[in-house]
């Protein structure tokens, strides 16, 4: 074949593990060539390299711009197995290479901090780098290419192991090197497109929150066996971060393959949870909230959750925001749930809930930063982006509100007003929440009429009506709903306020010695 001695390019900016993995190639028979800055740093570390001007016969010029765009470099890498390839190698005298190392000079690390001039940025779009990545990966068959650095072990494994990179790695790591250095060329498109003043270089242009053209890589987590419904195809996709978070960073711990209509009500399970502090429940259907609750124990919130509409929690989704322990465990096998997400679960706990075969046991981890970058919605022909829906800030939610009645909530009021209006987020609108103790008692959502919204959860509530708080999440554009609410024992009401009725819900709040909150902002959700 075309090899002799093995031979492997090193050329990273991030040198982290490198020294060890080189250490390793070497040991297992590798020469090694390397750049200016990773050959000083490997010789520091002991490990013997060559220099690439040795290999080229030519200097690194024009401050590091040319350092590896040589031919002996590039037909070292893009050389084919073949009679003639192997011919003109010889003549020219032109070594093999068979491995590939490169991680590129961090650019989007670069303009992601403020005040980075053009020029700089200009000089950290790597071209030597992502050329020797994409000439590897373009010849896997023979080449294998390393872009990642949380690949070293495996690679060093696979080599002890095999004695070399086997085809099949060699194309997972040709795939990884060009989505690398698409999203390379496309943090650097976007960076340029930013680019207002072109005049001057010296300055650092103003950062675009919703950039003129968006690349989101995303990276399969799975295909899926269908979507909303059995006769669409499916699959499942994450943000390419490390590590993965949110819904699509869960690990599934037990139970059946996901469904396409899980994963959407997991999400939806995860957001509502994560917005309470204390033990909280929930139970959705459809990604919707069938019931909330919060309760001194996780246990017992789970308990109110499903309680809370019992008819419509059969063969819910399940949200908890606390460590799931053997008595909470105990209640969820009580009745059919398709899957269940917490931040974790003791090992009592998750033997008892692997007594039910099919249940989805998913672990998320802790909660932070459910909300990271953009919201998307999609329509035909383009995508809507938004900021989330920011989690209220709970504790300031009494001292935002404003107190438009005679009466003022008393303290068990706010509590109730305060749990509603968080609830009322996570209904799609019109949405309309009552509530009594922390415990949904009715939900209306996804109405097109408020009033109507509000016959829902009164009628869904029932007697609980009776001392219940009301949240809509959006204003009242009649006094209509109050007056109904009221007429069902409703104590309390929160709502954004803002409508030109505005004065006559109130007086019709007063009217029925009721409480009411205005909070300024509303939350719609479609
Ligand atoms: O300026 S470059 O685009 N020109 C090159 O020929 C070249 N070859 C490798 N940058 C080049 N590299 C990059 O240098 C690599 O992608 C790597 O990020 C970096 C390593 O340089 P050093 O070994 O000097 O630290």
């Amino acid at each position: 074949t075309i090899e002799g001695k093995k031979r492997a390019i090193i050329s990273v900016s991030d040198k982290q593990g490198i020294a060890e993995f080189a250490r390793a190639l070497v040991d297992l028979g590798y020469h090694l060539i390397s750049t200016g800055g990773t050959a000083a740093f490997l010789e520091e570390a002991g490990v013997p390299v060559e220099r690439v001007e040795d290999v080229t016969g030519f200097p690194e010029i024009l401050g590091g711009r040319v350092k590896t765009l040589h031919p002996k470099v590039h037909a070292g890498i893009l050389a084919r197995d073949l009679p003639e390839d192997r011919r003109q190698l010889e003549e020219l005298d032109i070594q093999p290479i068979s491995l590939v190392v490169v991680n590129l000079y961090p650019f989007e690390e670069t303009v992601a901090r403020t005040g980075v001039t053009v020029r700089e940025a200009l000089e950290k779009i790597d071209i030597g780098g992502p050329t020797m990545v994409r000439a590897a990966a373009k010849n896997f068959q023979r080449v294998a290419v390393v872009v990642n650095p949380n690949r070293y072990q495996q690679i060093i494994q696979e080599l002890e192991e095999k004695g070399e990179i086997s085809l099949a790695t060699r194309l997972m790591l040709a795939q990884e090197a060009f989505w690398h250095t698409a999203r390379y060329d496309a943090a650097i498109a976007g960076y340029l497109t930013g680019i207002k003043t072109p005049e001057s270089l010296d300055i650092s242009p103003e950062k675009e929150k919703y950039p003129s053209r968006l690349m989101i890589p995303l990276v399969k987590v799975a295909d899926l066996r269908y979507g909303e419904n059995p006769h669409q195809g499916a699959a499942f996709y994450r943000e390419d971060t490390m590590p993965p978070y949110g819904v699509a960073g869960a690990r599934q711990f037990h139970g059946k393959e996901l469904s396409f209509n899980n994963i959407l009500d997991l999400n939806a399970a995860l957001n509502v949870v994560a917005e309470f502090e204390v033990p909280a429940a929930v139970v959705i259907k459809h990604s919707s909230p069938s019931g909330v609750a919060c309760a001194a124990t996780l246990a017992e919130s789970y308990r109110r959750a499903y309680e809370a509409n019992a008819v419509a929690a059969y063969g819910g989704v399940v949200g908890l925001n606390k460590t799931v322990d053997r008595d909470t465990a105990a209640a969820l096998t009580e009745t059919f749930l398709e899957a269940v997400i917490a931040p974790a679960y003791t090992e009592e706990a998750l033997a008892v809930l692997k007594t039910k075969k099919n249940l989805r046991i998913l672990c998320a981890g802790e909660f932070a930063d459910l909300y990271r970058g953009m919201d998307v919605k999609r329509v035909s022909g383009g995508y809507l982006l938004q900021d989330p829906d920011a989690i209220t800030d709970i504790n300031s939610l009494p001292r935002m509100g404003r107190v438009v009645t005679k009466r003022h909530p008393d303290e068990k009021e706010w509590e109730d007003l305060i749990f509603s209006w968080i609830v009322v987020r996570h209904v799609f609108s019109n949405g309309i929440v009552l509530a009594r103790d922390r415990q949904t008692v009715g939900i209306g959502g996804g109405q097109v009429s408020r009033v109507a919204a509000a016959r829902i959860a009164l009628t869904q509530a029932g007697e609980k009506a009776r001392g219940a708080v009301l949240a809509s999440d959006g204003f009242m554009p009649f006094p209509d709903t109050l007056e109904y609410a009221a007429k069902s024992g409703v104590t309390a009401v929160i709502q954004p306020g803002g409508s030109i009725r505005d004065e006559e819900v109130i007086a019709a709040a007063d009217a029925a010695g009721m409480a009411m909150v205005f909070t300024g902002r509303r939350h719609f959700k479609h």
